[in-house]
């Protein structure tokens, strides 16, 4: 009896892993469309992304980190730390010690990158796997000495559909098999910065570009016969938020340029002083109620940012939408970095493929928490990380999860049952009693005698 009940265990397994497909290592590629805010999804029409969403899963609001910029963010999406953890802490830095710099236009030096073991090198180091990348800050640089297998020179000039080709190319045709890839576009940051995120005309215009784009990933991925066992997430690094002319907060009003040097700007100004700390902090303190000035102690917990020689002694943080000039700045329509609780600065991240619920809505994780769900999708052993694998259970087909409305019914289903049972206790208790409420009396000196004996 026993041998027959594992024999048909066994059988249903087997039958549920279904045939070769299932033997192969998953693979996952990740798409960042850059400044994709989250709420473009409810104000805009996207037919291809919906059709996409509709077989997979939506998480509404994906919570950044603070700096809410592009390098940072896009770190901590393949690392899982805070900023201050994996050492990209803003698109403009300055290492005191080594008096290195860094911009994004020169990123190059694997210096900066190797506080952290981003994912596609980790599954690099898997036996018969690669990476691939058609672009995704750091795939160009051989971080622990590693780069992907397979990737571009970050180039804006490379259509998408060069680095959507490159890349199918190497999803499909390489060996070891590429496991994971990543795919970077620069919209719709590029544009929301230059109109704002309120010209409701131009980004239209913009967006139905995106989705279209992401129609010819689809489609693309179907031909290549990619479709049915590719993970695919699309998601972005951070939101956008409208700024104005009337907005401005300039520092040359406050304090001369000679007294610190300014190593970023806006929306996050990052401060060295050159003369007394004290002094500088004094005078910006006083410069605009607009903005929180911290010396790099105070900086709230919250942020995460603090412990990392790469954050300056002085850091500025403009309110939502208010911007950071000297005399001669030039002003941006709409802008991002600003705190990273604002829904604003948050994006969205959408995923299809075999590893992932279909139709299945989620209101929020953080972007930490993508990290170990990647690894998990691809069974690696996460590097130690800021994320927390359990906020993502609910996306994923092989994981139990509590879905809050499902919990909800299933305690007030209990309660109406436990209700009634009480009910019908009672009632039949009464019934019982009542009609001969004196021989319970009478009973009652009886009641230690044993019943059986
Ligand atoms: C096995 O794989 C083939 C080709 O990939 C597919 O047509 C077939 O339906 C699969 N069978 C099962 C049981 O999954
Ligand atoms: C790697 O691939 C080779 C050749 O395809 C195979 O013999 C070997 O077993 C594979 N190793 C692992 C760990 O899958
Ligand atoms: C994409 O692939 C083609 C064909 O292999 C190659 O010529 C081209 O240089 C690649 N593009 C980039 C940006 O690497
Ligand atoms: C990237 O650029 C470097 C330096 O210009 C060059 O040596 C290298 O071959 C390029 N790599 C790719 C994949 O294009
Ligand atoms: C810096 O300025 C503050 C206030 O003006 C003063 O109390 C402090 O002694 C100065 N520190 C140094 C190192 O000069
Ligand atoms: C900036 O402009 C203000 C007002 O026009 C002027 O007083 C100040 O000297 C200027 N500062 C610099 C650094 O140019
Ligand atoms: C984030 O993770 C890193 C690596 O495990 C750890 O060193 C750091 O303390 C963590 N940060 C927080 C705020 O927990
Ligand atoms: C903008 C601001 O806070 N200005 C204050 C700077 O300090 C002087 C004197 O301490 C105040 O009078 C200003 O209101
Ligand atoms: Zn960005």
């Amino acid at each position: 009896m026993k041998s027959l009940v594992i024999l048909l265990f066994s059988g249903l397994i087997t039958a549920c892993r279904g045939n070769s497909s299932y033997s192969l290592p998953p693979k996952l590629l990740l798409v960042s469309f850059d400044g994709f805010r989250a709420d473009y999804l409810q104000n805009y029409e996207f037919p291809h992304l919906q059709n996409f969403i509709k077989e997979g899963v939506l998480v509404e609001h994906v919570k950044n980190v603070f700096i809410t910029k592009t390098f940072p963010n896009h770190y901590s999406i393949v690392t899982g730390l805070y900023e201050e953890s994996h050492g990209i802490v803003a698109n403009s830095m300055y290492d005191v010690i080594t008096q290195k710099h860094f911009s994004d236009f020169n990123d190059k030096d694997p210096f900066w990158w190797n506080e952290a073991v981003p994912i596609w090198v980790t599954n690099q180091l898997q036996e018969n796997r690669s990476s691939a990348a058609a672009m995704w800050p750091g795939t160009d640089v051989p971080i622990h000495n590693t780069t992907p297998s397979y990737f571009m020179n970050y180039s804006s000039s490379v259509s998408f559909e060069e680095r959507l080709n490159n890349i199918t190319m190497w999803l499909s045709n390489s060996n070891p098999p590429v496991t994971f890839a990543t795919l970077y576009w620069e919209e719709p940051d590029a544009s929301g910065h230059k109109y704002g995120p309120e010209d409701k005309e131009n980004m239209l215009r913009v967006l139905k570009e995106i989705d279209d784009l992401i129609g010819d990933l689809v489609y693309k991925l179907k031909m290549l016969g990619l479709w049915e066992n590719l993970n695919v997430i699309i998601t972005s690094d951070h939101g956008m938020t409208q700024c104005s002319k009337d907005r401005l907060i300039n520092l040359d009003l406050c304090i001369d340029h000679s007294e610190y040097t300014l190593i970023d700007l806006t929306p996050v100004a990052a401060i060295l002083p050159k003369t007394n700390k004290t002094e500088v902090y004094n005078k910006l303190k006083n410069c605009s109620s607009h903005m929180n000035v911290y010396l790099k102690e105070d900086i709230p917990a919250r942020f995460h940012y603090q412990h990392n020689d790469r954050i300056q002694p002085l850091i500025l943080v403009a309110d939502e939408g208010w911007t950071f000039v000297l005399n001669k700045s030039s002003l941006k329509l709409g802008d991002h970095g600003y705190d990273n609780s604002l829904p604003s600065m948050h994006p969205f991240l959408a995923a299809h493929g075999p590893a992932f619920h279909k139709g299945y809505k989620h209101s929020t994780i953080n972007n930490v928490d993508i990290y170990p769900m990647m690894c998990h999708i691809l069974g690696l052993k996460p590097h130690p990380n800021n994320g927390t694998f359990g906020h993502t259970k609910c996306l994923l087909v092989d994981q139990w999860c509590i879905k809050l409305p499902e919990a909800i019914g299933i305690v007030i289903g209990v309660l109406l049952v436990l209700t009634a049972l009480t009910l019908l206790m009672i009632i039949m208790q009464n019934k019982l009693s009542v009609p001969q409420p004196f021989s319970r009396l009478q009973l009652q000196e009886d009641d230690d005698d044993p019943l059986i004996e």
